[in-house]
């Protein structure tokens, strides 16, 4: 679970190296099973962009509520998600989270604060803002939060989301997650400008860039926006600047990239880049690294020996609660 928002512990810089190291590997092991034919459907990878899903994530407080996209299993991972949900969620198995009845990341759980994934980009917007809503209109000082992509701000509900939000001052932070490409569609030729964070300023609110692959970075800009959010300032758009390291999905081997560039981003690898500042600030041990480390391979072994041997669902409970 998330840790109270301040000034990071050593503990805490652990645990964010911990929660970026095993979103690597799960996502990693969900290549693996997607190359032996055991994924029904695709496989979303958040790889090189670890940083946006954790740090964000980890910045808020056990009763805020968020909303992940397909880049953002580290959010849920911080959550309490385990690996095996996501092992046996993308292998539609019985045991899974939507007990084989959907594929990939569509799986939420409000008594975890976590929305669903929807689909359609853009739509976590007016829903979070909805959450938001309620929040305040409870005086509850629950904070909202969710994701859209470099894509996805093109949409309407976008638009709508942001502005109704703003109007409303609703305890809302949306994180920009700018990797670059949408599919196959670069930046350039999504927006005519080139900074996310300057359509802020059209709604009302205030617009931040952090360095998506900094961990720290993205996570106090996350605490400085739930704090406003908290004593009532309204909503913030963070935008955090990366890479998408992969291609749209597992399908996708992203020809249209330009080597140079994924050459260019690998060097500022979010999971080497904190590891290392940790290790020259002594802020971690080699021995301390290898723990956790350890840790992250025993949780993977023993979540996909478990999912595994899980089974499939029968046809008749997979036609259970299925509304058409
Ligand atoms: C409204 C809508 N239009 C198109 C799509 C198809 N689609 C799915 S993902 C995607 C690209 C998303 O790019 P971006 O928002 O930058 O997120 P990223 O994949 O880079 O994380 C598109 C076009 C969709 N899901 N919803
Ligand atoms: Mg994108």
């Amino acid at each position: 679970m998330p840790r109270r928002p301040g000034k990071l512990s050593r503990a805490d810089m652990h645990r964010l190296y911990y929660y970026m190291l095993l979103t690597r590997r799960v996502e990693g092991q969900l290549t693996h099973l997607y190359r032996q034919g055991k994924v029904v459907g695709g496989v979303y990878s958040s790889l090189g962009q670890e940083a946006i899903a954790v740090g964000t994530a980890y910045a808020l407080e056990p009763h805020d509520v968020l909303g992940p996209m397909i880049r953002d299993s580290g959010a849920m991972l911080v959550r309490g998600y385990r690996p095996r949900d996501f092992f046996l969620q993308y292998m539609a198995r019985r045991d899974g989270p939507t007990n084989g009845r959907d594929a990939n990341t569509h799986f939420g759980d409000v008594t975890r604060g976590v929305i669903a994934p929807i689909s359609m980009l853009g739509e976590l917007v007016p829903v979070l803002a909805g959450v938001a809503l309620a929040s305040k209109l409870r005086a509850e000082s629950r904070v909202t939060l969710t994701y859209v992509g470099d894509g996805a701000i093109s949409t309407t509900p976008f638009h709508e989301g942001m502005n109704f939000a703003a109007v409303q001052k609703l305890p809302l932070i949306v994180i920009a997650e700018n990797n670059g490409w949408a599919y196959s569609t670069p930046v350039s030729r999504q927006m005519a400008t080139s900074d996310i964070a300057k359509r802020a300023e059209a709604y009302g609110l205030p617009g931040a860039i952090v360095d998506g692959n900094d961990v720290v970075a993205v996570y106090e800009a996350t605490v400085e926006a739930a704090r406003r959010a908290r004593q009532g300032d309204g909503p913030s758009l963070i935008e955090a600047k990366t890479m998408r390291m992969k291609g749209h999905a597992e399908h996708d081997p992203a020809t249209y990239v330009p080597r140079e560039l994924l050459e260019a981003w690998r060097k500022k690898d979010p999971i080497l880049c904190f590891e290392r500042s940790l290790i020259e600030n002594k802020l971690m041990t080699p021995k301390e690294k290898a723990a956790i480390q350890d840790r992250v391979e025993a949780t993977i072994h023993e979540d996909l020996d478990f999912a595994e041997s899980s089974p499939l669902p029968s046809p008749e409970e997979a036609a259970q609660l299925v509304w058409a």
